[in-house]
This record gives structure tokens, sequence and C-alpha cells, in this order.
């Protein structure tokens, strides 16, 4: 292979990236990119692990893996949510295999080291009369609960900039309770797709109306969009967006809660946008046409027409806060081309399936509109290994992936 022919390295990949642009196709098919992507964004950014409801009570947990690192997320006895690296400190072994469970203590499988779910060691056999318990804790790994979703860094120096993120989100979750939801179903897709092309995918909504017959019979596939970007075939749809809009803003002024949007998708570590869209047709929830899927609502909220707080962040997850349920989404490298997508639906603690709700309708929308996704990030995936593709451009309403991808860039370019 000639000089000129030898793959480029990931910094001058970013470097040369065409802004407009997709990405060039090492990008989603070299595994040392793949790597790289763990190390430099995965390995150094707050990542969003589970919802507190996945956790509910003293000694619950769930074990996040990313890459070569397993963190444990456990509720502990003052009901704090901590996070420890899944590994003993004796020697080595993981500690638990399970992908959640509940436990009194963590006792390592190898030795029986017995660890409290605040991470200290309390039980060691046969150790040196010097042997200091307090040396041998749990190895903690930052941990964030913002209006009840729990975020890592594996980084020991998380970028700074969350705290400031997570007090400008928590007024807008609060009115939703999330804290003390119910998790009413949770689902875990693999995708053989690179987890970029997962994220873009999110991003944007042009291939909604396409793609997603049973999601836009309640979200507009023009939401966010500016008037000028609207197709002209989408100008009735705009219309009914936008009176929905005004609807909407008039509703959370009487109650005081915030409106507008903030998007901050680059530019800084922690980047997110959160928006409250207005549904389409009754425009309570994901139903069919709009329609309300669970009796009773989120926390404190009283009008079902509520519409969907939007909140997305990079790099990896995207939640619809919905009057009557929320949806949260969480996407996992899992190898070059493949991810893993976990959707979790939360409910008021209260409401009681077969009554309220039912699992089948609750979530017949997203598990259409995932397996829907799916195909098109396996076939993009597909597409981009072919040697004949080249980065195209994107389209007016696609700012979002653009943002995503220059996040990313920006991001390399900061931490390689
Ligand atoms: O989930 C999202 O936020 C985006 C917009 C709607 C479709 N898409 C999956
Ligand atoms: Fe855990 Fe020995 S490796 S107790
Ligand atoms: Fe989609």
């Amino acid at each position: 292979m000639s000089i000129e022919t030898a793959p480029a390295d990931l910094a001058s990949l970013a470097d040369r990236r065409a802004s407009g642009y997709s990405l060039e196709a090492p990008f989603y098919t070299s595994s040392e990119i793949y790597e790289q992507d763990l190390d430099v964004v995965f390995g150094q950014h707050w990542i969003f692990a589970v919802a507190e409801a996945e956790i509910p009570d003293p000694g619950d947990y769930v074990t996040i893996e990313v890459g070569a690192h397993s963190v444990i997320v456990v509720r502990d006895d003052d009901e704090n949510v901590r996070a420890f690296r899944n590994v003993c400190r004796h020697r080595g072994s993981r500690l638990l295999e399970s992908a959640c469970g509940s436990i009194g203590n963590i006792v390592c499988p190898y030795h029986q080291w017995t660890y409290r779910v605040d991470g200290s060691l309390i039980f060691a056999e046969s150790q040196q009369d010097s042997f200091e318990y307090d040396k041998f804790g749990l190895k903690p790994v930052n941990v964030r609960a913002v209006g009840g979703l729990v975020f890592l860094c594996l980084s020991d120096e998380p970028p700074a900039d969350f705290d400031e993120v997570s007090q400008f989100i928590e007024p807008y979750l609060k009115p939703y309770s999330l804290a003390t939801a119910k998790v009413a179903h949770q689902t875990d897709i693999v995708e053989e797709g690179n987890w970029k092309l997962v994220m873009e995918n999110n991003r944007e909504c042009h291939h909604c109306d396409a793609s997603h017959p049973e999601l836009v019979t309640a979200y507009f596939p023009i939401s966010r969009y500016e008037a000028e970007d609207v197709p002209p075939r989408m100008q009735s749809t705009f219309e009914r967006y936008q009176e929905a809009q005004a609807q909407l803003e008039k509703a959370c002024e009487a109650i005081g809660f915030p409106v507008g949007e903030r998007c901050e998708l680059e530019g800084r570590a922690t980047a997110f946008q959160i928006s409250h869209l207005p549904l389409d047709g009754a425009g309570a929830s994901f139903g069919p046409d709009g329609q309300q899927l669970c009796a009773k609502l989120m926390g404190s909220i009283e009008d079902p027409r509520f519409g969907d707080l939007s909140l997305h962040m990079q790099p990896n997850s995207w939640f619809h806060f919905l009057g009557d349920h929320a949806v949260v989404f969480s996407v996992i490298p899992l190898a070059v081309d493949r991810t893993l997508v976990r959707t979790t639906w939360l409910v008021n603690p209260e409401a009681v399936e077969g009554v309220d709700y039912s699992v089948e309708s609750l979530t017949s929308v997203w598990r259409a509109t995932n397996d829907q996704d799916r195909a098109l990030v396996e076939s993009t995936q597909r597409g981009v290994a072919d040697p004949g593709y080249v980065p195209g451009p994107y389209s007016t309403v696609e700012g979002e992936v653009d943002a995503f991808v220059t996040w990313y860039v920006q991001r390399v370019q900061a931490n390689v």
C-alpha cells in the first residue's frame, strides 16, 4: 500500500472533514477509529446510563458495559445512586455478571471479598493482620442523577460543564417525577451499524414520513423546522404544527412550565438540545393520532395534551417526555458495526398494567419506529462500507445531524 492510500489516522481525518457533509467511510468502518471513539467519546464525556426508575430500591443495580469497561450502577442503603468499577479489588474478578438485579452486598464470586453497596469493603478472608479494609473499597465512577436520569463519566476528569447543563434541564424534568416513575417495559435491540449512524439517524426526521407511518400520526415530522425549510407538500402539516405549538405554549405558561427551546448540540463537551414539541391529532401521546396511552399522567402533570418534551444529548441518548409516559433511549457501541439501542418506557408508579395502560399499546409506535430505524441504519452501514461510497451533503433539514458530527469532530480534535 502506498503512503497516499494508507488509512488516515483519526486526527487527520477529523481535521479534513468537509463541513456540511457526511463523514468519510473509515469513521464507520475502521476498528482503530472505533477503539478511539470508545476512548475519546465514551471514555471522556458524560454518557447516559440508566433511568433511576430502573433501580428503585436499595441494592437494585444495573451493569453497563462500554468497551472493556464495566460499571455497576447501584442504589445504596441511603437511596443514593452510586457507580463503581465492576472489578474486584483483590485479584480483579468481575463482581456482577448479570445485566441487572438486586443484592444485599456485592460478593466477589472468586474468593468472596464482600463490599457494601456504598462500595466499602467489609470482608476479605485470611489477609495479613496489617490489612487495611478502607484501602480496598470499590473504585468509584463519576455519576450524576439529573431529574431521574443517571449519567456516568469514565474519566477521572469529567467535563465540568455538566453541572450547568443539569441545572438548566432539571426544571423541565421536575413535573414528570421521573425518579419515582415505574418501568413499564424495556427493549434491547442490536443494530448492525456503527454507533454514529444510529445517532445521526435519530437526529433527523427527513426520513420520517417515508419510513415511520406509525410515528408520524402523532409526531410532526417537521418539528423544529424553520418555516422556509418546510417542503411545499408539508405546508398544511406545518400550519397544524404552528397552531398546536401556540396552544402548547399557552398551556405551559398557565402552569409556569419553562417555555422555549435551547439548542447547544455542538461547541461544548456536554452538548444537548431541549424543546417542547406539540403532537399531532389529539396532541397527548404516541398513540394513533396522538392519543393518550396511559390513564394516569406523569408526576404533577394535569393536562393530558402536554405534547412531547424532547431532549437530545450527545453522545448517546435521546428522550421523549409525554404527559402520560416517558420513553428513554440509550446507545451503547458493541463493535465497529454493532450497536445496542436500549429503550425504556416509564409510567406513573400508580399506573396499573391492564387497567391504566397496556404494554402492547404503550410501546407499539416506538417498537415499530425502532425497527424501521434499525433497517435504515443497517442499510447505511452496508452503503458506507461499499468502496463506491463518498460523503454526501446534508439537506437544510439535517442541521442536527451536522451538529452531531461537528460535535464529534470537535471532541476528537480536543481529546486526541
Ligand atoms: O427521536 C427523535 O427525537 C427523532 C425525532 C423523531 C424521530 N426521531 C427518531
Ligand atoms: Fe475477588 Fe479474589 S478476585 S475475592
Ligand atoms: Fe427514524
